[in-house]
């Protein structure tokens, strides 16, 4: 008995360890339009979906514009709203239906993204 608990403590430990310190989420890099390395422009789809976007984390090239195609599956209100809160840019995503949003260029940096009320939310990497 006791040793179940003990067993069971530590498979909580590992749990939080995990979470806390292990768990980095992924990073998916814009592609390039056309997939011509001239490009300047990237394009991504992100699925708005159980209160995650995936991805959540985008990288894009610095100078780059993107094309985020957005597809939201999630019929709850809080989904609809994505605001780029640092360009000033908001869209309201229809259901079941891909909405493009385009970013101008960006200097170097992180830019959040996120749903009204933060329950969803990602990462723009301009690097
Ligand atoms: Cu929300």
């Amino acid at each position: 008995m006791m040793l179940t608990v003990n067993l069971l403590g530590l498979g909580l430990i590992a749990l939080i360890v995990w979470w806390f310190w292990l768990y980095k989420p992924k990073l998916v890099k814009a592609k390039n339009v056309q997939d011509k390395e001239t490009s300047n422009e990237g394009e991504i789809t992100v699925v708005v979906e159980d209160g995650v976007y995936q991805p959540a984390h985008i990288s894009i090239n610095e100078n780059n514009s993107v094309r985020i195609n957005f597809i939201r599956k999630d019929a709850s209100p809080c989904a609809a709203t994505v605001v780029f809160p640092d360009l000033d840019i908001s869209a309201e995503l229809p259901l079941n239906k891909p909405l493009v949003v385009p970013l101008p260029a960006m200097n170097k940096g992180l830019y959040a993204f996120h749903c009204q009320m933060k329950m969803y939310s990602g990462s723009l990497l301009v690097e």
